[in-house]
Formats: structure tokens, sequence, C-alpha cells
């Protein structure tokens, strides 16, 4: 029994730490530079992303996953909700934006990012 809880915990473990992997690799944007963000095997990537504030940002998503799960990418706290087709690139045009932090993820919410501006 205490096996099984070990196991268990230790998969648990290797979950966050894979995760948190993802997490932490990220690109910084220069000014006026678009981001390109590969949607493939369950994540973005890069997943996070930092932007300079005060700046109008162009991200270009090439989706390389064919499952449905991958067919949208949605930015909430801009209202924007866009499709990406398999294959081809899809530019999505952000504002100006204040500093913080703003996630982005599919309608799912299975494929998950942030955009991190400073
Ligand atoms: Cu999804």
């Amino acid at each position: 029994m205490m096996w099984i809880n070990l196991a268990g915990f230790l998969l648990i473990a290797l979950i966050a730490w894979w995760f948190w992997f993802y997490q932490a690799k990220g690109v910084e944007a220069q000014s006026g530079q678009a981001v390109e963000i590969l949607v493939h095997d369950g994540v973005y990537e890069p997943a996070r992303v930092q932007v300079p504030q005060g700046q109008p940002v162009e991200l270009v998503f090439l989706r390389q996953d064919a499952s449905p799960c991958a067919a949208m990418v949605e930015f909430p706290d801009f209202g924007i909700s866009r499709e990406l087709l398999v294959n081809k690139k899809t530019s999505i045009h952000l504002p100006a934006m204040l500093p913080g932090e703003y996630p982005f993820h599919c309608q799912m919410n299975m494929y998950q990012g942030s955009l991190l501006v400073k």
C-alpha cells in the first residue's frame, strides 16, 4: 500500500516538474518584432512571452497539432478569439498594453500561455 502511495507521489512530482519546466520556458520580445508561437504536443512554445508595455504586439501562431483542441486561441482580457488553421500562420495583433500578465488559451483551456507585459 505504501509503495503505491509513493509511486503516486512521484508521478505527481514528475507532472508538476514537467508543467513548471514548460512554464519557465519563455521568450522576451524586442519592440516592433513579431513573436512566433508554435502550437504542438499540448503546449504553446514559448508558453510565456514577455513584451514591452505601451506598444502594440504581433503574435504569430503556427498550429501543428491537428486535434480540435488546438483549433482556437483566446485572449479573454481583450475579447479575442481566433481560429488557427493547421500548418498556417495566424497573426494576432494586440493593442498597446499596461503592465501585467495576460493569459491566453485554447477553448478548452488545455493549451495555456501567458503574456507578460513589462
Ligand atoms: Cu484545447
